[in-house]
């Protein structure tokens, strides 16, 4: 990648879901050996720390389907005008989460700068739900949705008005549980996914090329890579909230990361739904260090 400034968050949020302990990701990323595991690559690296995330409240303030609404919005909205004063200063913006709801909080903030902005969102899970479709409520199912521009107003408008990514812009690697709203919505609005069918059948390298050139094709301004640690096996990452079989291997992954260092395409970054409460001997955020130090350039030679 060269060198680079890299600014590190973490975003202790564990209200866009169910399961406690999602909060303590960034601490566990921390723990497993992040910041010296970058610099010894040669970047400089800034931890700007955590932003704050309000306690939840008893009962929802808000009448909707969705968990947490206030305090996810509040807290992604702090995220937001992190991320934006990171990327005016020419940082490079590394997000730890949290739950996968704190993407529209970053992606948010990145809209500020990068106007034909790519993304690629490494998961399990298309989060494509809005709050009609969403089976569960949990707002980390949704962040896509709100990000292209469709769900409840207040995490569409987040820090700016309106739709922050082109729908046409994302590409999805790795699904394998989708709603049928989601699916309804991946071709409405032509989304590009590489299930776990296309990933079996053409491989990680084909499939990752093709994800490449597709970006660049589009002719983006920068490329933000959102990777759910759940898009993995659970073998690999059983320290998720939401594990789901028949997942990407640990080389596989490795091998996406790399090309994506090679490729120079990628802007931005965030690594999320790391639980340690889940976790087996922080396996989880270990394996979130790994590859952060595959996409910033670690070679075995
Ligand atoms: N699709 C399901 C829902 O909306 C499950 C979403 C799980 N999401 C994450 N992020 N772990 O990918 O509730
Ligand atoms: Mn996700
Ligand atoms: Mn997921
Ligand atoms: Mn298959």
């Amino acid at each position: 990648m060269g060198e680079k400034n890299i600014s590190i968050i973490g975003v202790p949020l564990d209200l866009g879901q169910n399961r406690r302990g999602v909060d303590m990701g960034p601490s566990a990323i921390r723990y497993a050996g992040l910041v010296e595991r970058i610099e010894s690559i040669g970047h400089q690296v800034m931890d700007e720390g955590d932003i704050y995330v309000d306690a939840a409240e008893q009962r929802d303030s808000d009448e909707t389907n969705l968990k947490n609404l206030d305090e996810v919005v509040k807290a992604t909205t702090r995220l937001a005008q992190k991320v934006t004063d990171i990327v005016e200063s020419g940082n490079f913006p590394l997000v730890l989460g949290g739950d996968h709801s704190i993407a529209i909080g970053t992606l948010s903030g990145l809209a500020v700068k990068y106007k034909n902005l790519g993304v690629i969102w490494y998961d399990a899970h298309a989060d494509l739900n809005t709050e009609e479709t969403s089976p569960s409520g949990n707002i980390h199912g949704m962040p896509l949705a709100a990000l292209i521009g469709l769900g409840h107003d207040k995490l569409v408008n987040l820090h700016n008005e309106g739709q922050k990514v082109k729908p046409e812009n994302v590409v999805i690697i790795g699904a394998r549980s989708v709603d049928p709203g989601e699916r309804e919505l991946i071709r409405e609005k032509g989304i590009k996914v590489y299930t776990m069918h296309e990933i079996d059948r053409h491989g990680m390298t084909t499939v990752m090329e093709d994800a490449i050139a597709y970006l660049k094709d589009r002719q983006v301004d920068g490329v933000h890579l959102s990777l759910d640690l759940d898009g993995l096996d659970p073998l690999y990452t059983p320290g998720v909230g939401t594990p789901v079989p028949g997942g990407m291997s640990y080389r596989e992954s490795h091998l996406a990361m790399e090309m994506l260092e090679d490729s120079k395409i990628i802007t931005s970054a965030e690594f999320v739904e790391v639980n340690p409460v889940l976790d087996d001997k922080n396996k989880t955020a270990d394996v979130a260090v790994g590859l952060m130090g595959s996409l910033f350039g670690e070679k075995l030679l």
